[in-house]
């Protein structure tokens, strides 16, 4: 195939963002590398304004190439060797004093698929410990929660994104993709023309302006209020007589369980709770059923603001719910979906480096998957440690009595992310040793005691698992900096100078792909069938790939889902309100989320000057009424408080504002933080926290 940008051509890699995976050409040149957009299924030719920079971050001045130590309280720069001694010592201390739980490891969803597995499993077998989770937790893990209950599978779309371009309607719940994945756009053009798009988002996003501008449905609900919006819908929907009791009697289990969550959200109590007009809500159920009966394309789809709840595993529950009275999910042209986050949120959630899990999305105590994952590893399933905890309650223990003392930290930065920020950061000093791997000096590795300098995704051979669950290849397309060290090789360094089996730990991707691949066999996420060569020779591969799908499966639940009984269960609980309400000291609601310029800490698009030149400070989205109920003008600097403590964050005047939130994107540093606000609550499934409500007050500085 031939290089010509806009075509798609074998030597492609993929942005090193989010989860839609643009295509690119990396061309390495004198005045250094550059981007070009590649045609692939998913972006069609595009890249957002990140993607177009991405390249600059390669040979950025503020690169680490050499391992740092702290020595007098300063990091310097040594050599890898006196860096991996340093490891190892802190992990002997943290072993001799804690046991193998004395280690902690935090992961992410950026890493690589080979990464993801070898790091559960360097996590499990050479430090014994059973502490691993990472920053998917805080992405996608309540979309997967309902999913793996009602489908019993998590893939974030079970079909190719592609699908969605000739829809008609499409509900989008607490998603932002004008911002978030701009090149996604492309693919509701014809739904948003034809005045089927609604977007439920207490803010006038450019989503939601797009809906409009088309003839479809802003929902401005309050904030929190999701799960009550939802049941209103699916409320309206059985008393309209749009449901469908021909598919709810074949393919799903539950239905009479839901409407007795449902029956009491008459459409004028979801009004006054939600705020959402009971006009907004009929038009809503028409679009959907209307695309429905015409077989024209009817979607549901969630993302963060309606996830990122101590009720979020009950609020996709009730998105899936109303999916299924209206009989979307396994039929043509119809679906629910989740869209997944970072650029391997997906993968980065199947191959072991959640806390309970094994690879091939198995669940780690699952004595058969341990078993099988043992035999895989060559070792008796005793060796495999249990189940850890959640990436907050891993955080929350760093360095108390009892909890880990030394932690890795690979392709995070919760020093800007984690909800209660500050709570974190105080966790994180408390440790004795902590290691922390990236290429740049995040705000967390400014902490760390060791910083790994590692290479970026163009320096990189790999694969990762887009948000459609199709696999697909990085390539290496520059060489890394000299200094800098892949992962598989540090942890294979690591397991030789622990005298825990090096040979386990291969360092070429590739062998740990097909590793990974077997390991993967008969779980839900078999990548059995997959081969580097198939990926290398540009086949569309969707999961589960494997002896009864060797082609793969673009589409999921055709015939039936993936629970024993092979039907989809309805799974809705009682609606919750937020875990802090506003009240007389705190009356805000304080929500918060992205904005275009900027990826998710920030440690890296904070460092591109058009970037940073885009949005240079932390800013709090309001409505001039209640900015002037504080005496704050456009412009001024604000403090947003909350009970944990006080942003900083230059006011901005929004006059389509909801009166009673206030709006913080989480990407700045410093006193701009938006987590410093932010509340620890979980959710019981899940164990997301609750991201997006806490009650704030507003006030000058
Ligand atoms: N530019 C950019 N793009 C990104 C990222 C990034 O950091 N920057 N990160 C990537 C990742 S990892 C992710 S997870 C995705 C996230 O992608 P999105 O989910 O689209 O992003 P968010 O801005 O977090 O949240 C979406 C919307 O939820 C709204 N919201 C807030 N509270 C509520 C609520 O209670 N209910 C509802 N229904 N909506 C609410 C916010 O106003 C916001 O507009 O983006 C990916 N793409
Ligand atoms: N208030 C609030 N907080 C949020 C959210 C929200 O909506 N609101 N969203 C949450 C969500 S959805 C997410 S996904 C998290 C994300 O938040 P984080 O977990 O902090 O994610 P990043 O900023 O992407 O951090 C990645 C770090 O790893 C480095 N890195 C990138 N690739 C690699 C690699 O291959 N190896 C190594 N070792 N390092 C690498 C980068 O330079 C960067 O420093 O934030 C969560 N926090
Ligand atoms: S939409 Fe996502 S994958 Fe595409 S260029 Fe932007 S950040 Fe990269
Ligand atoms: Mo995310």
């Amino acid at each position: 195939m031939s290089e010509a940008a806009g075509r798609q051509v074998a030597e492609h890699t993929h942005c090193p963002y989010c989860a839609l995976q643009c295509a690119m050409i990396v061309t390495p040149a004198d005045g250094g590398p550059y981007v070009e957009p590649v045609w692939f299924p998913t972006n069609r030719g595009g890249l957002c304004r990140k993607g177009w920079t991405s390249a600059l971050l390669l040979d950025h001045p503020e690169r680490i190439t050499t391992p740092l130590i702290r020595a007098g309280g300063e990091l310097v720069p040594c050599d890898w060797d006196t860096a991996l001694d340093r490891v190892v010592d802190g992990i002997r201390r943290a072993q001799e004093s804690g046991g193998p739980d004395g280690v902690a490891v935090f992961g992410g969803g950026g890493l690589t698929n080979e990464k993801a597995y070898q790091l559960g499993k360097f996590t499990r077998l050479a430090l014994g410990s059973r502490l691993i989770d990472y920053n998917g937790r805080w992405c996608m893990s309540s979309a997967a929660a309902a999913s793996n209950r009602s489908f019993g599978v998590d893939r974030g779309l079970p079909f190719p994104v592609s699908d969605l371009t000739s829809a008609r309607s499409v509900l989008l719940i607490g998603a932002n993709p004008a911002d978030t994945m701009p090149p996604f756009l492309q693919h509701l053009d014809t739904v948003a023309n034809a005045g089927g798009l609604v977007v439920a988002d207490p803010r006038l996003t450019a989503t939601a302006r797009r809906a409009i501008d088309g003839g479809g449905v802003h929902l401005r609900l309050r904030p929190g209020t999701d799960a009550a919006l939802l049941l209103g819908l699916l409320h309206l929907v059985v008393v309209v007589g749009k449901y469908d009791p021909d598919y709810i009697a074949a393919r799903t289990t539950g239905f009479d369980e839901a409407w007795g969550q449902a029956a009491a959200w008459l459409p004028e109590r979801t009004e006054r709770v939600t705020g959402v007009s009971v006009a907004q809500l009929e038009r809503t159920v028409e679009l959907l059923a209307a695309a429905r009966d015409a077989d024209a394309g009817a979607y549901v789809l969630t993302a963060r603001g309606a996830e990122q709840h101590a009720d979020g595993t009950d609020v996709v529950g009730a998105a899936i719910a109303l999916a299924l009275a209206l009989g979307l999910p396994g039929r043509a042209r119809a679906g629910y979906g989740t869209i997944t986050g970072q650029g391997n949120g997906q993968g980065g959630r199947e191959h072991g480096q959640k806390a309970d899990q094994l690879p091939g999305y198995r669940s780690i105590t699952d004595p058969d998957a341990r078993a099988h994952v043992a035999g895989v590893w060559g070792v008796d399933p005793a060796e495999i440690p249990g189940a850890g905890v959640s990436a907050f309650e891993l955080l929350d223990s760093l360095g108390s009595a009892g909890g880990p003392t030394a932690m890795l930290l690979h392709a995070s930065n919760p020093v800007v992310s984690a909800p209660d920020a500050d709570r974190v950061c105080e966790r994180l000093s408390a440790l004795d040793t902590l290691v922390v791997a990236d290429f740049l000096l995040s705000e967390t590795a400014a902490l760390a005691d060791v910083v790994l300098p590692v290479p970026q995704w163009a320096e990189e051979e790999g694969t990762l698992t887009n948000l459609e669950g199709r696999v697909i290849r990085r390539r290496r397309s520059v060489t890394p900096p000299e200094g800098a060290r892949d992962e598989l090789w540090i942890w294979h360094e690591l397991a030789r100078r622990l005298d825990r089996g090096p040979e386990r730990f291969p360092v070429d991707p590739r062998e740990v792909f097909d590793e990974l691949a077997r390991a993967s066999t008969g779980g839900k996420a078999d990548y059995s069938a997959i081969t580097w060569d198939r990926l290398d020779a540009g086949e569309a591969v969707h999961w589960p790939c494997g002896a009864d799908s060797p082609d793969g499966t673009p589409r999921l639940f055709t015939e039936r889902f993936a629970t024993e009984d092979g039907r989809a269960r309805f799974c809705v609980g009682p609606v919750r309100p937020p875990a802090e309400m506003p009240d007389a000291e705190f009356p805000l609601l304080g929500t918060t989320g992205r904005v275009l310029s900027h990826y998710q800490s920030g440690a890296q698009t904070r460092r591109i000057a058009e970037l940073d030149a885009a949005e240079p400070v932390a800013w709090v989205q309001v409505h001039p009424v209640v900015a002037a109920g504080a005496g704050l003008a456009d412009g001024d600097t604000a403090r947003v408080v909350s009970r944990r403590g006080a942003v900083q964050a230059q006011v901005r005047f929004d006059e389509d504002m909801r009166t009673d939130t206030v709006f913080l994107p989480f990407h700045f540093a410093g006193a701009g933080r938006a987590n410093i606000m932010t509340l620890p609550e979980l959710d019981p499934v899940s164990r997301m926290p609750e991201f997006k409500v806490c009650a704030v007050r507003i006030e000058a500085l």
